[in-house]
């Protein structure tokens, strides 16, 4: 057994025999009140979910296993003289708790690379869908079509007994983690690129080896992408792709089933799709306006415009975060660093002195400041990547590396199947005449 799979065996073990006692014990105990509104307004801050990996707070933004973005710039392994984390350094953090080091991340980034082979069907798949269907309904049914692979499924039908249920995961979890840029980079070469795909390059890292693969060999690009699949990677699990692989992984669907379906959660506007939405609307906004070059006065006027046309700004807002996010942030000092002159880059930057005060005026968005999304694509353009069709895929390659490092958690702590009560507005009407 690996030291890593060894490692977390021994700490989920431990854990789950502690939380089993606490529970038995504790159990019982109320842990708050639902207010209508909540269960009218998609459940907003309903604690219902055990998510080990990652945890957010409204003001501070994300932290992993405790650690800050900036923190995880500073502690996780680096390498090839980039100065941004690993993402396998990120994942081994996640699973196990555990700052990983040099050379732990090089088992790690050498076992990907060892698992990286996709089955054969899966291009013949992708092949079969149409040249413009969506990267991201070409993303999802490539890991649907590869849970041939799956251990889980091929022990589960032998027999298995249910405290083994971890380890066929964390395989199956490590294989999908493994294959992901390959497949994703398939998709980019077909579609944008007329099929002309680029071989893996064995001796980079998995970061660095997408980078390759998608066709952008620029140093910089790698570091960028070394610290985008860093910080895209979780968000604890209320979001909606989180909780559908949840959701999904609670039937004991295998972990290329449930992360087929985080993916189509991924794709939609109101989440992952936004990185997308975000640059449509900046070249949106320069082509109305006549350049890329705008005062705040021109920007303010396309965000106001927008809104009275009953859309809303991508890229702003959020469900928990009440303070800019983290890894806004991140994206933004990384583009101070890395890019002296972009007009586009600084467009994001003037959207951010200009749209908070706007959506403020409007007194109704509880969070005015700008999430994730509303940096990367500017970057991503720079460097050459500008078909935004595909900016969701990225997110989704990145994604994994939390879902399913909290997966084999799911498994490994024997959390059962979801299932939380509906009801309907005669209940509604029901509890208020009672109040
Ligand atoms: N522009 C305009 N209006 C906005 C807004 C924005 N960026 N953000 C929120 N609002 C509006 C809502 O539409 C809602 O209006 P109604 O009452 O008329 O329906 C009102 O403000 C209250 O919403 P909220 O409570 O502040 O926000 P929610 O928790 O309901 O929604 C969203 C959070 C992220 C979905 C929302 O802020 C939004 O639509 N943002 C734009 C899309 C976006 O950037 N999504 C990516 C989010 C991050 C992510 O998941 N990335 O993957």
């Amino acid at each position: 057994m690996s030291n890593l799979k060894e490692k977390f065996f021994e700490k989920s073990s431990k854990l789950k025999a502690e939380v089993k006692s606490e529970l038995k014990e504790h159990g019982g105990k109320i842990v708050g009140d639902v207010k209508l509104s909540q269960v009218f307004g998609g459940m907003r801050g309903v604690p219902s979910l055990v998510w080990e990996t990652s945890k957010l707070d409204s003001e501070e933004g994300i932290r992993f296993r405790g650690l800050s973005i900036p923190e995880l710039r500073k502690q996780l392994p680096t390498r090839d003289g980039c100065t941004e984390p690993l993402p396998e350094a990120l994942f081994w953090l996640m699973l196990v708790g555990e700052v990983p080091s040099q050379e732990e991340v090089n088992w790690l980034s050498d076992e990907w690379e060892r698992r990286s082979a996709i089955p054969e069907h899966t291009f013949k798949v992708l092949e079969a869908l149409p040249k413009d269907a969506h990267p991201m309904t070409q993303f999802v049914m490539a890991i649907a079509s590869m849970n041939s692979e799956s251990e889980f499924v091929k022990r589960y039908a032998a027999g298995m007994s249910k405290n083994d249920y971890w380890d066929p995961t964390y395989e199956d979890a490590m294989n999908l983690i493994a294959k992901l840029p390959a497949v994703a980079a398939y998709i980019y070469r077909r579609n944008f690129h007329n099929g002309d795909h680029i071989k893996a390059d064995k001796s980079l890292d998995w970061a660095g080896n997408y980078a390759h693969m998608l066709g952008i060999d620029d140093p910089d690009f790698k570091s960028l992408m070394r610290l985008y699949l860093t910080i895209h990677a979780d968000h604890e699990g209320g979001n909606a792709s989180a909780h559908t692989a949840h959701l999904i992984g609670s039937t004991l669907s295998d972990v290329y089933l449930s992360y087929s379906g985080a993916m189509d959660s991924l794709a939609g506007p109101l989440h992952g799709l936004a990185n997308q939405e975000v640059i449509k609307f900046i070249f949106e906004m320069i082509e109305k306006s006549g350049g890329d070059e705008l005062t705040n006065d021109q920007v303010k006027k396309f965000v106001e415009d927008t809104l009275a046309s009953g859309r809303v700004i991508p890229g702003y807002g959020h469900a928990v975060l009440r303070q800019p996010d983290p890894r806004f942030t991140a994206q933004r000092l990384f583009a101070e660093e890395y890019i002296k002159d972009s007009n586009i880059v600084k467009l994001v930057w003037q959207l951010f002195e200009v749209v908070p005060p706007v959506l403020q005026g409007l007194g109704k968005v509880k969070n005015p400041w700008p999430n994730v999304d509303a940096h990367s694509g500017a970057i991503l353009v720079h460097y050459g990547l500008k078909e935004y069709q595909y900016y969701t895929v990225l997110f989704g390659v990145s994604r994994a590396l939390g879902v399913l490092a909290s997966a084999c958690w799911s498994r490994a702590m024997g959390f059962p199947l979801e299932r939380p009560k509906s009801v309907n507005t005669d209940w509604m009407r029901s509890i208020i005449k009672s109040a």
